[in-house]
């Protein structure tokens, strides 16, 4: 991207050939120049990173010739800033872009070596707590594929999210050095470092012309590296950027201090500067409202927009037409502090008038909510914005003087109103509304799923909605083809491929042509040989992995997705408990039931005492079906510990039922759903989410679908919700919450689930009690439903002919149309 002087004459390298002497050829330079060993000495991770850095090669002129072809077209460019992006491993990916993977394999063969076993070396950039993150890592995916001009910025954190590990079944969290292996992904450029400002105060003065202005004197800097990331297209020869930014301290300011005489502070504020791209915060959906938190997000926003400006635009540009250029795209509210840094440039640093300038801003931002839950609407307290971004504190307070003004003036004073709307909470501490501010700074917002988007207008954003209705507009979330068919379900690809040809790759509503095979006895047969392949492969995943052994014979119902009590983990729990019961009990005989091995993967936020509780329970519950001699027959536990891109990318594929039971207008979309039905698993779900749109499409007769809708929920929550009146009424619910509170998966302790079980009885904010007997019903449909093997591959089938729509393409298109209003890249 960094090619102002590039000319026409600019000589660009080849690539290296794409047949298997030409690999091998690469390959052994770049472990004897590169690595700097020879073959019968190098380890599996000398074996990985020459690997990595051959494939690489393949890459390079297609990335250098994007990077001038973008430059040259100066075409308008979308800048997706996301504080997260969950990428999971690249080497596979650029295998399958490239299309090299056969070459791969067989010159790595011809030298003794096999690339699947160098695969698994590599860890994965877990850069992101879940589906926000794996949706941006979609996201700029798609824009590759589909020739877009754009770029991904965000943060290079030294440590993703934790790895998580189980002791006692308790979840224990370890840091994530994803680095320390080396990164041959990454691509460190010093030479364009950008320093960002923190602190200090504001000045007015008077310029030149005569003219009052203000400035930012920071009492801090930090300097942000870029490292350039490669995001390959699908075999159309593009290869965009995501570039993330790495902290490091100012050398000038240390000698300062150090001038001072200030030796330890000048050391202690140079660490404390680099901490600033350390770590990922882990919380998903509860932002924390933490200073470095901040800093983080202040610290990323500024160096992309200063790199957009600086580096991306010809020398001279006119920042009037800056809303011609770009649409920085706001991936939900953690890099919305872009909003009025963008301003003081304009306007502070430019000259710009505060009108033209909140014009050009305004049209280029755009906001993506991702939430309905209250608790994770991002608020900073107005003391800590005003501590480290005094000038930006002063915009966002004129920023919301002139919009009230603007609401006054249409409401006829209505003071409720102006309060309500106020980007500036008073209460319970005077704070900036990051959603507000988002939604008042940009040219579009939208939600993540229809019914999303339609309770933030009616809801969360009410009042914005009803002031710009034009504003508000949906964008249904899509997952990539390429990694979650192509690359991680070989068998059912071909299968695929075989039935259609392989343009579904890139145009995912070709899978419509699948339809007809439903009704096809052979193809049903071939889809069923692959779903068991796909379970083998788990088997021995899990074996090697985890030590857990599942049988590959029976039905396999799973739940993957972060710890959190709206998406209702504990109701798939209540259901295995009462399995268990009644299997112990005597009420049901083991040969009556459907065997079925149920899997978890969730992470806890680490300081979600609830959610970490929930994990101890699962484990625990597991453990006691598992040892059961006639329980662990028909019903196992398996709850792999560290779920991530790499486990779920064996899981999916395998997986027959995908349990999708959030409490009814509380997950704004899911992908994890998305994931699912592509891959010919059948969904039991509530009406929330995304789930409202897969079962539109793939048909009722191929969804299971039970509990409160989003409307009913709210009444129930209205009237006031008593979970205890379920508890008294429902025999069989009663029994599963006794068994827990009576210690029979902890030993005969019933004190150690205690809180668990009590804050279901007293408050249980998700319903899970309300929905409990509708999920054991429905349950009841999947055994029936199980039971024909041919019907339910019928409805597998058909689940992935009629899920073309979830593709991150799509996705894309919409925001293109919608959003954006840019459009591919045509010519070279
Ligand atoms: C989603 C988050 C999120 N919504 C705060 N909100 C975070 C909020 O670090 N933080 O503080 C991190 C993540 N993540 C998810 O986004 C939704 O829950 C899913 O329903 C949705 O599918 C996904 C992608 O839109």
């Amino acid at each position: 991207m960094y090619c102002r002087h590039v000319t026409e004459t600019t000589p660009l390298i080849t690539s290296p050939e794409p047949t298997v002497e030409g690999f091998v050829r690469e390959y052994l330079r770049e472990l004897n120049f590169s690595q700097g060993t020879i073959l019968e000495r190098a380890t599996t991770n000398d074996q990985y990173l020459a690997l990595a850095r051959t494939v690489r090669h393949y890459l390079m002129s297609r990335w250098m010739q994007t990077t001038v072809s973008q430059y040259r077209s100066q075409a308008k460019a979308v800048a997706y800033l996301s504080a997260e992006y969950l990428l999971g491993r690249q080497l596979d990916n650029a295998l399958i872009a490239t299309g090299l993977e056969e070459v791969a394999a067989e010159a790595l063969a011809s030298l003794g070596l096999d690339l699947d076993e160098l695969r698994e070396v590599e860890v994965e950039p877990g850069l992101g707590n879940g589906g926000l993150g794996r949706l941006a890592a979609c996201f700029v995916d798609s824009l590759a594929t589909m020739s877009v001009p754009a770029i991904g910025y965000g943060i290079r954190y030294e440590y993703g999210i934790f790895r998580q590990r189980f002791d006692d079944g308790r979840q224990v969290e370890e840091p994530d050095n994803w680095l320390d292996n080396g990164a041959p992904w990454e691509f460190a450029h010093p030479e364009h470092e950008v320093a960002v400002g923190f602190g200090g105060r504001t000045e007015t003065y008077t310029d030149d012309d005569g003219r009052e202005r203000t400035r930012w004197l920071p009492g801090w800097q930090v300097l942000g590296v870029p490292y350039n990331y490669m995001v390959p297209g699908y075999r159309n020869g593009r290869v965009n950027t995501l570039r993330l930014w790495s902290a490091r301290a100012t050398h000038a300011f240390d000698l300062k201090i150090f001038n001072y005489g200030d030796y330890a502070e000048a050391v202690r504020s140079q660490t404390f500067a680099e901490n600033i791209s350390k770590v990922l915060y882990p919380e998903d959906s509860t932002p924390q409202g933490k200073e470095l938190r901040l800093q983080q997000q202040y610290f990323f926003v500024a160096c992309s927009i200063r790199d957009f400006i600086d580096q991306l635009l010809p020398p001279g540009f006119d920042l009037h037409d800056l809303p011609d250029r770009v649409v920085f795209q706001l991936n939900d509210t953690h890099p919305v502090i872009a909003v009025p840094e963008l301003m003081r440039i304009l306007v502070d640093e430019r000259g710009f008038e505060w009108d033209d300038a909140w014009q050009v801003t305004q049209r280029c931002f755009a906001y993506t909510c991702h939430t309905l839950l209250p608790e994770a609407l991002e608020v900073w307290p107005v003391e800590l914005v005003g501590r480290l971004l005094p000038r930006h504190l002063e915009i966002v307070y004129r920023i919301n003087d002139e919009f009230l003004a603007q609401v006054r003036e249409r409401s006829g004073g209505d003071e409720l109103l102006v309060r309500r709307m106020s980007i500036i909470a008073e209460h319970p501490e005077r704070s900036v509304r990051m959603a507000y501010l988002a939604t008042v700074g940009g040219s579009k917002v939208n939600g993540v799923a229809e019914l999303h988007s339609q309770l933030l207008r009616d809801k969360v954003l009410a009042d914005f909605a009803a002031f710009w209705p034009e504003k508000f507009t949906n964008v249904t979330n899509g997952v990539t083809p390429r990694r979650f068919v192509k690359l991680a379900n070989p068998g059912l690809s071909g299968l695929i491929t075989e039935a259609i040809g392989d343009g579904w790759v890139t145009d995912l509503d070709r899978l419509r042509e699948l339809e007809p095979l439903a009704d096809d006895a052979e193809f049903r047969r071939r889809f069923r040989e692959v779903k068991a392949a796909n379970k083998d492969r788990l088997v021995s995943f899990l074996a090697a992995r985890d030590g857990i052994a599942i049988d590959p014979a029976t039905m396999l119902d799973v739940m993957v997705k972060r710890l959190h009590e709206y998406k209702r983990q504990l109701l798939k729990l209540l259901h295995v408990v009462t399995l268990y019961d009644r299997i112990t009990s005597g009420d049901l005989a083991a040969a009556d039931v459907t065997p079925r091995t149920v899997v978890f993967g969730a992470k806890a936020a680490p300081g979600y005492v609830m959610a970490k509780e929930i994990i101890a329970l699962i484990n625990h519950v597991g453990a006691v079906v598992n040892a059961h001699p006639d329980v662990s027959r028909v019903l196992r536990v398996a709850f792999p510990a560290n779920y991530n891109v790499t486990v779920a990318e064996t899981l999916v594929p395998a997986a027959d039922l995908s349990e999708q039971i959030s409490l009814a207008g509380k997950e704004a979309s899911g992908t994890g759903n998305m994931k699912f039905a592509l891959n010919g698993a059948l969904t039991i779900g509530t009406d929330d989410g995304a789930n409202v749109e897969i079962r539109r499409l793939v048909g009722d007769e191929n969804f299971f679908l039970f509990g409160l809708t989003e409307p009913e929920a709210s009444a129930v929550a209205e009237a006031g919700y008593r979970p205890a009146s379920y508890y008294e009424e429902n025999v069989s619910l009663r029994r599963a919450l006794d068994l827990i509170a009576r210690g029979t998966f902890s030993g005969g302790d019933g004190s150690v689930f205690e809180r668990v079980v009590s804050n279901l009885l007293s408050e249980d904010r998700f319903m899970v009690l309300a929905d409990y007997q509708a999920y054991l019903d429905a349950q009841e449909r999947v055994e029936r439903a199980y039971a024909d093997p041919d019907a339910w591959s019928r409805s597998a089938v058909l689940n992935v002919a009629r899920s073309g729509f979830f593709s991150s393409d799509r996705s894309m298109r919409d925001y293109l149309d919608r959003v954006w209003h840019a459009a591919p890249l045509t010519a070279g």
